[in-house]
């Protein structure tokens, strides 16, 4: 299961520039608004060092990390929902995202033009959250339409999802995302059908100067303070910065991030972060062809995550042998984990946690 990310934000934002660099692929980058109009599709490895760890120890002749998946789609502008720009069009290619990264412009630069003049997160964040709404509203109405059709012939179901589409709909003329409002678990059922965008979480990711670097500054604090309103999480990153890191050696980088503060790159941080903001955990397993990472949703049981890894090892389940990575990396193998009384034998009822080396025995 690869996490799939949508990128969102105005045009001239950052947002390709900042595809680029995390998918190290060549989406065209320019300083003029709506250089996107293909929606760039990028898969790549997270940024696991366990996975490279765990290689170094058992040597198999492959190493797989867990994927994230990013799309990048051309900017969005006041009126991109009614045809305005070019993004409305790319807003449907983002449907089936996990979660969207809405990149905010922070930077000031008078050689990139700003659609609006001047450099505003909060209003900037506004007129895209805005065109989300509306672009839900949309979806929203097409949907009515067909379950009106279905309640006049009798559907009873078809009428108790209208209820929940009246609630949705007022709260989206109200520019106020669907994720705002706590739903029953009934009325979840319904809306996640629907595939609202403004359902999905938001990750703000505040485009920074270079100088402003590692904290921020004061326009990154104005989108944290819409963010913690929002229940949403901030990456502070600068798109000029993670640009350059890509064309430079590993040691090369790190030596120019940490000449702005940085200990990482931001574009690891911004994928954990996404991990964090979808409740997803990693687990590896290692035998003597692959180590592999594999990504499942906080509160999975062993059986389920064993399935995630084969189908037969879902159905077949006798028992998880788990190692935690820190313990493998603090005693150098398996054995000597063993020997420490740290490897541990767990059942059906196991929840499988970040950072957990499982051995799946079943029956086949
Ligand atoms: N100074 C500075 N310039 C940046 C930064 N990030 C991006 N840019 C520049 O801003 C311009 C626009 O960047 P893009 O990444 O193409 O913007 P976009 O959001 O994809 O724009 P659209 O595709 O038109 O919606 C380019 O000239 C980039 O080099 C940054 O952090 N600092
Ligand atoms: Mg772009």
């Amino acid at each position: 299961m690869a996490l799939k990310i949508g990128i969102v934000g105005l045009p001239n934002a950052g947002k390709s520039t900042i595809f680029n660099a995390l998918t190290k692929a060549a989406a065209e980058v320019a300083n003029y608004p709506f250089c996107t109009i293909e929606p760039n599709v990028g898969v790549v490895p997270g940024p696991d060092h366990r996975v490279k760890k765990v290689f170094e120890i058992y040597r198999p002749p492959k190493a797989t990390p867990a994927t994230v998946e990013f799309v990048d789609i051309a900017g969005l502008v006041k009126g991109s929902s009614k045809g305005e720009g070019l993004g409305n069009q790319f807003l449907s290619r983002i449907r089936e995202v996990d979660a969207l990264l809405h990149i905010v412009r922070c930077f000031e630069d008078p050689n990139v033009a700003h659609v609006s003049g001047e450099v505003d997160p909060q209003r900037d964040i506004e007129v895209v959250n805005t065109e989300l709404c509306i672009k839900d509203l949309e979806t929203l109405e097409n949907r009515v339409k067909k379950l009106e059709k279905n309640a006049k012939a009798g559907d009873k179901a078809a009428r108790a999802a209208l209820g929940i589409c009246e609630k949705a709909s007022a709260l989206l003329q109200d520019s106020t995302p669907i994720r705002k409002r706590s739903w029953s678990r009934e009325d979840r059922a319904i809306l996640e059908e629907i595939q609202f965008l403004t359902d999905k979480p938001v990750l703000y990711g505040a485009n920074v100067h270079e100088m402003d670097l590692p904290s921020g500054g004061p326009l990154a604090d104005r989108v944290r303070e819409i963010a913690k309103a929002d229940g949403a999480k901030v990456a502070v990153i600068c798109g000029k910065v993670e640009a350059e890191v890509m064309e430079l050696s590993d040691d090369e980088a790190k030596a120019y991030l940490q000449e702005f503060g940085l200990k990482e790159s931001s574009l690891d941080h911004l994928i954990r972060l996404s991990y964090e903001l979808l409740g997803l955990v990693t687990f590896l397993t290692v035998n003597q062809n692959e180590v592999r990472a594999w990504t499942v949703k906080k509160g999975t049981k062993a059986p389920q995550a064993a399935g995630v890894v084969h189908t037969d090892f879902e159905r077949g389940f006798i028992r998880a042998e788990v190692m935690c990575f820190s313990d493998l990396e603090k005693y150098g193998s398996q054995q000597a984990v063993k020997e420490k009384g740290l490897y541990r034998v767990e059942g059906k009822e196991y929840d499988v946690s970040d950072g957990d080396i499982i051995y799946f025995r079943f029956n086949v």
